[in-house]
């Protein structure tokens, strides 16, 4: 169940303060019973950081949230401390379990075993007995205005602020046995409107800046109780452009089938990462590197795919795939050609490992390496430019070029030379020969606009700007005496979030794959196995592109 996964932490972190030095921070409020309550919380916890990664069970977690998971785990983690994962279920009966499930299971996926797992509810009592307490101090009343009398900023004062202590009481009693309808009574701070939550045993409160309104009250009220005060810090929340993650808007488009689910991986949930292959600790090298900053961070998504990237390349073996096929017959292949070539899993560092590739005079190469026409600046295949063929040593010029009844290219006819023997090509390119045939899914970002939720950039709401889908249906073309469909056009995959090549060749190194196992595709990108892969064909999903502008291979 455990792995492994090595946990960045921001650095940030290190210089806050230690346990038992909350008085020193900005805002505290220090009263008379501070420093005695300060000491019995020492006693109790030893000095030892207690932080909380405290979530409602009632959506899945996303990016954003993987950045509160590392600042609250990575904390207690740089100071020796330790943290709780603590389910926020104020309203245990609604809360359904597989909320519960999926998020022990993110934090542990990002490699964080939380100290105990705790649940709000395992308080009620105790911030119940807190709350009477309040009452008897005269800091809290019960009160009947209503939740939209409350809005806006002129917010009329509470007629029952003054009501006898034993009023609210016999209320509040009332309110617990569920005697009145939702919203007919509230238990109300004197201080400010909102009731706050109480964390008992927590030593510090990292919470994002929205609470930062709040930690006044929040104060306000543990000394209101004499109870210990635990530090609150907020930072900013992590948005990612391009995309939406909150639980309304995530369940519309799964409703109208814009995604197949919450972990469809065009989504930025945690789970919907995963799916798409991108490595745990890519997510947190992203959140140490976007840092623990008080300002909202909005971050690209291609800051993210960097961080993916940089860790698939140590540990994503090569391989060499051809999303649409050209078959190329190499006309005058010496006899005595290797016909199993040994391909290094990663090319900068042999120690870790090789495999072969067959090699023969038929291979396919993409279509997109071959240009009938020379333009300036093009390096590949032309009738009068030569190419290198990685790992084979050899140059390829071509011959001839077939055509079908259309007029279109559909083959060519090369002659090759040795490497050793002639000048250097201007490029050398990927090829497959004697291929494994397979599906290839390719993501494009969800929506069009950098903001899909800004209704000065999307006047119609989200949904309008949703990347259509498209699944290739493009002509066929002979391959290996074979009709293969699916082909794949440069340039035109850019305006849609799925593309389905259904016929792309793989060569054969990775035919024992595994579900999940991931590979470097060769100048085309990072591609994880997907459980859809069959024993007749593999179907490989792409996590991100090898560079960040796709068209430039
Ligand atoms: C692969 O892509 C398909 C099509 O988008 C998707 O339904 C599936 O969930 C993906 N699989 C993984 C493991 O990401
Ligand atoms: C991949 O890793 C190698 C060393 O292992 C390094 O030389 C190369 O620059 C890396 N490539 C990228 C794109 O990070
Ligand atoms: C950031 O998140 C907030 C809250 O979900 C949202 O209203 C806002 O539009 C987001 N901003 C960007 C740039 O995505
Ligand atoms: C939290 O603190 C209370 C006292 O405020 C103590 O009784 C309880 O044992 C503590 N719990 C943990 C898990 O430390």
């Amino acid at each position: 169940m455990k792995r492994a996964v090595k946990v960045n932490l921001p650095l940030v972190l290190i210089i806050c303060c230690a346990s038992g030095e909350n008085y020193k921070t900005e805002g505290y409020v220090v009263t008379p019973n501070t420093m005695d309550l300060l000491k019995k919380h020492l006693e109790v916890t030893g000095g030892q950081v207690r932080s909380r990664f405290p979530p409602e069970p009632n959506g899945i977690l996303h990016i954003g949230h993987a950045k509160a998971i590392n600042f609250n785990f990575g904390f207690a983690k740089a100071n020796g401390g330790i943290c709780f994962l603590r389910y926020d279920d104020t309203n245990p009966e609604k809360e359904e379990e597989k909320y519960f499930t999926a998020i022990r299971d993110m934090v542990q996926w990002l490699g964080y075993e939380p100290y105990e797992v705790t649940h709000a509810s395992d308080n009620f009592q105790r911030l119940y007995d807190l709350a009477v307490d309040l009452i008897r101090r005269g800091h809290a009343y019960v009160c009947h205005q209503r939740g939209e009398e409350l809005k806006g900023h002129n917010v009329p004062p509470s007629p029952w602020r003054d009501r006898p202590v034993q009023e609210s009481l016999v209320l509040f009693e009332r309110m617990r046995k569920g005697l009145f309808a939702e919203g007919e009574a509230t238990l109300r701070m004197k201080m400010v409107m909102e009731d706050g939550k109480m964390d008992p045993n927590i030593t510090h409160s990292l919470c994002t800046k929205e609470f930062q309104a709040r930690r006044s009250s929040y104060y306000w009220l543990c000394n209101a109780l004499d109870v210990y005060c635990p530090v609150q810090w907020e930072y900013g929340r992590l948005n990612l452009t391009y995309t939406v993650v909150s639980k309304r808007k995530i369940i519309k488009l799964v409703e109208t089938g814009v995604v197949r689910d919450w972990d469809d991986p065009r989504l930025f949930t945690l789970t919907a990462l995963r799916r798409r292959g991108f490595p745990p600790q890519a997510i947190n090298n992203f959140c140490a590197r976007v840092g623990v900053t008080v300002a909202q961070s909005t971050m690209e998504p291609h800051l993210l795919e960097a961080c993916v990237r940089e860790v698939l390349n140590d540990s994503a073996p090569r391989a060499m795939a051809i999303l649409e096929p050209l078959k190329v017959t190499i006309i005058d292949l010496p006899a005595g050609a290797r016909r199993e070539l040994r391909v290094a899993d990663f090319p900068a560092n042999e120690a870790k490992g090789s495999h072969t590739v067959p090699f023969s005079n038929t291979i396919f190469i993409e279509q997109s390496d071959f240009r009938e026409v020379m333009e300036k600046g093009y390096k590949r295949l032309t009738p009068d430019q030569p190419v290198g063929l990685r790992y084979a040593g050899f140059v390829i010029s071509v011959k001839n070029i077939i055509r079908d009844e259309s007029g279109r290219v559909c083959a060519l006819q090369v002659s090759c030379a040795s490497s050793d023997s002639v000048e250097k090509p201007k490029a050398f390119i990927h090829w497959v020969s004697e291929p494994l045939r397979c599906e290839v899914r390719l993501y494009e970002r969800l929506f069009v606009h950098k903001n899909p939720e800004d209704p000065a950039e999307v006047p119609a709401g989200f949904l309008s700007d949703v990347n259509p889908t498209w699944t290739s249906t493009r002509p066929v073309v002979p391959v290996q005496g074979r009709l293969i469909s699916g082909l794949w056009v440069q340039g035109q995959q850019s305006d849609n979030s799925l593309t389905v090549i259904e016929s792309a060749l793989v060569d054969r190194s990775v035919a024992a794959a595994r579900v999940f196992d991931k590979f470097q595709f060769e100048r085309v990108g990072y591609f994880s196995v997907d459980p859809d892969s069959t024993a007749q064909k593999l179907v490989f999903n792409r996590t991100v592109t090898l560079k960040e502008d796709p068209g430039k291979i």
